[in-house]
């Protein structure tokens, strides 16, 4: 089964530049907000230098490589979770994904717009983490009236079980923190993959730099920054690759 990755970040930062340069799905890339829409879905081929080795020493009828497939959505911007911009809405298309690709804008252009009117690597990703989070509270809440009925039932032991899940999670995202970084055990972690809350799952980081720091990103002040980001988030994190 292909793995799967949803594309998020502020508007105008590059998500379709980056979904197109995966899957070359020729996805529409434009200077303003919003260009995204509906989201795009694409599939890459993802090959395995293992696969063909085994294929010349036992040759298969037909060799298939794994697939990865990318869904990049509309921007969110700050209060996405009440109303402003296009909502948030949207972030349903992506509660399924396997795994999240979080773009920081990390390049200076006075002819690309920043929503936001500046370049700050920072405050644009706890922004949409933020609004992550309050999705994912807005699914937790829920879930949780539903749950802690079922679960006065001496007899319901998995809603037993998932209510102490909800409940460990619950104060953490209304602190607008991420579940990645709570500690569950194996039984705990089943549950909450079958919550689907996007802050549950794996974050990569892309910083989008400028092209004239291609040859030497750390030497951009941006990449730093979102650098030293996502190692704390990892050392916070229970799994997370950045
Ligand atoms: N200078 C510069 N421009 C870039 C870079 N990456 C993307 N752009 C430009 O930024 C604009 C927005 O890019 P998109 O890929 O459409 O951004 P998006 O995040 O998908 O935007 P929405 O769908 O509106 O949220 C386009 O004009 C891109 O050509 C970059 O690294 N440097
Ligand atoms: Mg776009």
């Amino acid at each position: 089964m292909a793995l799967t990755a949803g594309i998020v970040g502020l508007p105008n930062v590059g998500k379709s530049t980056l979904f197109n340069a995966i899957t070359k799905a020729g996805a529409e890339m434009a200077n303003y907000p919003f260009a995204t829409i509906d989201p795009n879905v694409g599939m890459v081929e993802v090959p395995d230098k293992r696969l063909t080795r085994i294929d010349t020493l036992i040759p298969a009828k037909k060799l298939i490589h794994t697939t990865f497939e990318f869904t990049d959505i509309a921007g969110i911007v700050k209060g996405a979770s009440k109303g402003e911009g296009l909502g948030n809405k949207f972030l349903e298309n992506i509660r399924q994904v396997d795994a999240i690709v979080h773009v920081v804008r990390a390049f200076d252009d006075d002819n690309i717009t920043s929503v936001t009117g500046t370049v700050d690597p920072l405050d644009d990703i706890e922004t949409i983490n933020l609004e992550l989070s309050i999705s994912d509270l807005d699914a937790v809440n829920k879930r949780y009236t539903k749950v802690e009925k079922m679960a006065k039932s001496a007899k319901d032991k998995d809603a037993q079980e998932e209510f102490e899940v909800l409940k460990k999670i619950k104060p953490v995202l209304e602190e607008g923190g991420s579940v990645r970084t709570i500690d569950f055990d194996e039984d705990e972690q089943k549950i909450v993959k079958g919550l689907f809350l996007l802050t549950s799952k794996p974050v990569l980081y892309v910083a989008n730099i400028a092209e004239d720091d291609m040859a030497d990103p750390e030497g951009s002040k941006y990449y730093k920054v979102i650098e030293d980001y996502a190692k704390k988030e990892k050392r916070r994190s229970y799994r997370c690759f950045c």
